[in-house]
């Protein structure tokens, strides 16, 4: 009788809820439920997109001042500019485009005119301002890499419709 009550507890305490999975990769950084990649070198939109997809990851969208606060904390100090998933006012993820960061007259100057020739209109956040702002996508900046680890990774889909 003590025996089998001590197979089942053994057998219980397997199937606790395993963890190790929702870490993120050690050259990753761990947020409100997502990894991020920073980039240690720099290339232009597309080949950034690609990259992260490598990666399994999607170029970042930013979904709250909280998120855009992380960014901004995580990124060394300088004056690099990094791509983040959007181009053409759309994250490449199909999150909405709730929440966000232009830099002044940067949202205006995309309906005034089309500045860039080279099929998009890519957007770069810099380490100075962290503020977005629009460019030729096939110049070369650094980039950050998304990917939602949690279940709810709809989270930030849902922040967007209210
Ligand atoms: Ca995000």
């Amino acid at each position: 009788m003590e025996l089998s009550f001590f197979v089942i507890f053994v057998i219980l305490n397997q199937h606790s809820p395993v963890t190790a999975n929702l870490a993120c990769e050690s050259d990753q950084s761990e947020n409100d439920g997502s990894c991020y990649y920073f980039s240690e070198s720099e290339s232009n939109f597309a080949t950034s997109k690609s990259s992260c997809e490598d990666l399994g990851m999607h170029l970042v969208s930013i979904g709250s001042q909280e998120e855009q606060n992380f960014m901004q904390s995580s990124i060394s100090s300088g004056n690099k500019e990094l791509w983040i998933g959007l181009s053409r006012l759309t994250w490449i993820d199909g999150s909405s485009l709730d929440y966000n960061n232009f830099a002044n007259g940067e949202y205006d100057n995309y309906f005034a005119s089309q500045i860039f020739d080279d099929g998009g209109i890519c957007f770069e956040m810099t380490e100075l301002q962290s503020q977005w702002f629009d460019s030729s996508c096939s110049g070369a900046s650094y980039y950050i890499c998304e990917n939602e680890i949690e279940d709810n990774a709809g989270t930030y889909r849902k922040l967007s419709i209210n």
